[in-house]
């Protein structure tokens, strides 16, 4: 008897210009268009296994070894009906393939960085999910089309379907068919950037994405402001940056971005605080570190962003990185560079 069974992985991205906010909540469409880096080092991914099977009569879920309840109607229910369906399309056009999208489905996923790197899940797992069922199906689509049913499953899970750069287009059709993710360009294209992980707090953050982005678009008036007239701007910019590997640009968009975010964040009603004491020090260690290298006549050296938590991602060319790591270690003795030298792992007592 033939298995069908497929594994693949899919890597965090961490982004330059942030998403946050959606115009539909049930098809996860974004106010604004965003842009990350994909993280390809290879302690930084999902893995996701699907098999199917005339003698699975439901579809089920394991996260780390756990089971997990599909939600009816839910994410990944959605995800999972939605790869079904293209499956049945395949059926439909050759009737001698087997009839995979009637079985039930089992996967199991894993994350193999440890949960104290305090990295969202969400991206790389939606997206290990939807490669894993794309395999398993022999579906014949490509990232961006995949990119349209990661991104029904956490928004960010779209840009998680390419490597080096790349942007969410935020579409502008009701149904979301172009609500999709594009490379920029791959990571070979300016594979002297790195990133710099710093693990500030482990702590499950108080607010979710999900839940935090909707509270800002009832109540933020500069998150209006934002994607109207900030965010359009900043997309080209930071693309063109890329395309030119002109590090300056792509340091000072950066920052401004986060800045930005976190600014809309704490417009919100109730307000939002992602950053502590410690993600503002880090903040102020790498201005003044800039602030020296362009007093000397030079330009940007790092780039600071922050997510939906304390946590802070340093980009940097290659050559910058060991200088940061040891700057940040002098100001906070107990962090540990983790075993990945372009990856710095504060433990406890950090935050
Ligand atoms: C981003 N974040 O662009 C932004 C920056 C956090 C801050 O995408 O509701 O987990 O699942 O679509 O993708 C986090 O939001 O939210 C996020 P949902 P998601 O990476």
């Amino acid at each position: 008897m033939s298995v069908y069974q497929a594994t693949v992985s899919a890597p965090v991205n961490i982004a330059c210009i942030k998403y946050w906010g959606k115009r539909d909540t049930k098809l996860i469409l974004p106010t604004n268009s965003s842009l990350s880096v994909t993280l390809d080092q290879d302690h930084l991914r999902s893995t996701t296994t699907s098999r199917a099977d005339p003698g699975f009569d439901s579809d089920r879920l394991w996260l780390n070894g756990k089971e997990e309840i599909i939600a009816p109607g839910g994410r990944m229910a959605t995800c999972i009906a939605e790869m079904k369906r293209l499956r049945r399309e395949v059926e439909e056009k050759n009737s001698s393939e087997p009839k995979l999208s009637t079985f039930g489905v089992h996967i199991s996923s894993r994350n193999n960085f440890p949960t104290a790197a305090g990295l969202a899940s969400s991206a790389s797992g939606f997206a290990a999910l939807v490669s894993s069922l794309a395999a398993l199906y022999a579906l014949p689509a490509n990232p961006s089309e995949l990119s349209l049913i990661a991104r029904q499953g956490s928004g960010s899970a779209c840009r998680s379907l390419f490597g080096g750069y790349v942007a969410w287009q935020e579409g502008t059709a009701a149904d979301g068919s172009d609500s999709l993710a594009i490379e920029i360009a791959p990571r070979e294209h300016w594979p002297d950037m790195h990133a710099l992980i710093c693990v500030v707090s482990d702590d499950k953050k108080g607010t979710s994405s999900t839940s935090g982005m909707q509270r800002t678009v009832e109540t933020s008036p500069l998150l209006q402001h934002r994607i109207k007239h900030v965010v359009p701007e900043r997309m080209k910019t930071i693309q063109k940056a890329i395309l030119e590997r002109d590090f300056d640009t792509f340091a000072r968009v950066t920052m401004q971005d986060s800045n930005q975010f976190h600014a809309v964040a704490l417009d919100t009603d109730p307000p939002i605080f992602y950053m502590n004491d410690v993600s503002r020090s880090i903040i102020a260690i790498v201005t003044e570190y800039n602030r020296l290298a362009v007093a000397n006549g030079g330009k940007l050296k790092a780039a600071y962003t922050y997510d939906a938590g304390p946590n802070a991602v340093i980009y940097a060319p290659k050559e910058n990185i060991k200088e940061i790591v040891e700057l940040i270690v002098s100001y906070f003795p107990q962090a540990e560079p983790f075993k990945d030298p372009f990856a710095l792992f504060g433990t406890a007592g950090v935050g």
